[in-house]
């Protein structure tokens, strides 16, 4: 080192590091390993009324068909600039298919499911079995499977669409296939031939079980959960609750999630779907939760707080809860929340945890 503290042969050493492509830990950040997580996306909310306005204007202006494929409008998380993620494992986005068109068939690794909260008209066909979509119903479409969307009524409609893309992104791990451009199958059946063959509590088909060591699906082979079924759960764990027995989360918060019938685990390897029913003047602390989600109120209307933050939320609107970000719900009148988290992910890598509201 001379007198003015330059140490030209630190500084050679630094040089030669970036020419030969590498990088010490010692002048590393703390970001590189941190204390606890310290998400660059941030709790966030898109408002029904801002995103459905918008997403019916493109469906004025932007054709839907080959090469596009679908007429989504991502949620872009504000701390993630320049991509259209909502946290850095999950997509969210709006779709809007107009009467009669028609989003063509492909298939990708990413898993995917629908979910709706209005409209009627549009059938979802998944590997060659159409899916009618109804309000409340959640769709799969598991990874690999050739799926296409058809709007056969007179009136445009818009659900939500999640995918694991970012974390496929990352992992390295997309792949992607045209199909056909004819649409395969346009029929309208009320069932799923996924819904005739397993959508029946507790009934497992002996033909999908018959080898004793047969490996159990790791997506549900379920297609549609309907919300007839989801509804009537909720309900009965809120009044098995005002009649003293067990089967709620917390006072006046039920809540379901959408499994494979084939394992009881999640209906997806990368997504955890669930719905939430919140009663009146209920108050919920989630705390933090390693790992981020995605929730849209399904009905009625309250609060959320993120990480100290209050935010008013009415049907439809979006929220996006980064990793470890302290979470909690309060509601006047009582709301149903649709949520969906990367949670199966972080478990399969034993990375899953969780602390009550003022842990870190
Ligand atoms: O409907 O197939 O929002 O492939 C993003 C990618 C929807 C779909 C999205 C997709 C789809
Ligand atoms: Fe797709």
């Amino acid at each position: 080192m001379d007198a003015t503290g330059a140490d030209p042969a630190l500084d050679r050493l630094y040089a030669d590091f970036e020419a030969t492509g590498l990088m010490p830990l010692w002048t590393q950040r703390g970001d590189l390993m941190p204390r606890r997580p310290s998400p660059r996306a941030v709790p966030h909310v898109w408002r029904r009324a801002d995103v459905y306005p918008l997403a019916e204007r493109s469906g004025e202006l932007v054709p839907v068909g080959r090469g596009g494929e679908r007429r989504a409008i991502a949620l872009a998380n504000p701390g993630l600039p320049g991509v259209p993620y909502a946290t850095p494992t999950l997509w969210a986005a709006i779709q809007y298919l107009g009467p009669d068109e028609v989003a063509p068939a492909h298939r990708h690794s990413q898993s995917a499911f629908r979910f709706i909260i209005e409209g009627r008209g549009v059938w979802t066909n998944v590997d060659g079995d159409p899916v009618e979509m109804r309000p409340g119903d959640v769709l799969l479409t598991p990874s690999w499977a050739w799926h296409e969307h058809h709007n056969t009524a007179d009136a445009p409609m818009t659900w939500l669409d999640g995918l694991d893309i970012p974390l496929v992104a990352q992992l390295d791990a997309g792949f992607f296939e045209f199909g056909p451009d004819e649409v395969a199958d346009r029929s309208t059946p009320h069932r799923s031939r996924a819904e005739r063959l397993w959508a029946h509590p507790g009934l497992r088909p002996v033909s999908a079980s018959n080898a004793p060591d047969a490996p159990d699906a790791v997506n549900s082979p379920l297609a549609a959960y309907r919300w007839e079924h989801t509804d009537a759960a909720l309900a009965a764990q809120l009044e098995l609750a005002a009649e003293g027995h067990p089967g709620v989360v917390g006072p006046g918060h039920a809540a379901v999630r959408f499994s494979n019938p084939t394992t009881g685990r999640d209906a997806l390897p990368t997504l955890r779907l669930e719905m939430h029913r919140f009663a009146a003047g209920t108050r919920a602390e989630f705390g933090r939760t390693v790992g981020s989600s995605v929730w849209q109120v399904f009905s009625g209307a309250g609060t959320v707080r993120l990480d100290g933050t209050e935010f008013e939320v009415v049907e439809g609107d979006m929220v996006a809860v980064p990793s470890w970000c302290p979470f909690g719900v309060v509601t006047g009148a009582g709301m149903d929340l649709f949520a969906f988290s990367d949670a199966p992910a972080f478990e399969a890598l034993h990375l899953a945890r969780r602390a009550a509201h003022d842990g870190n």
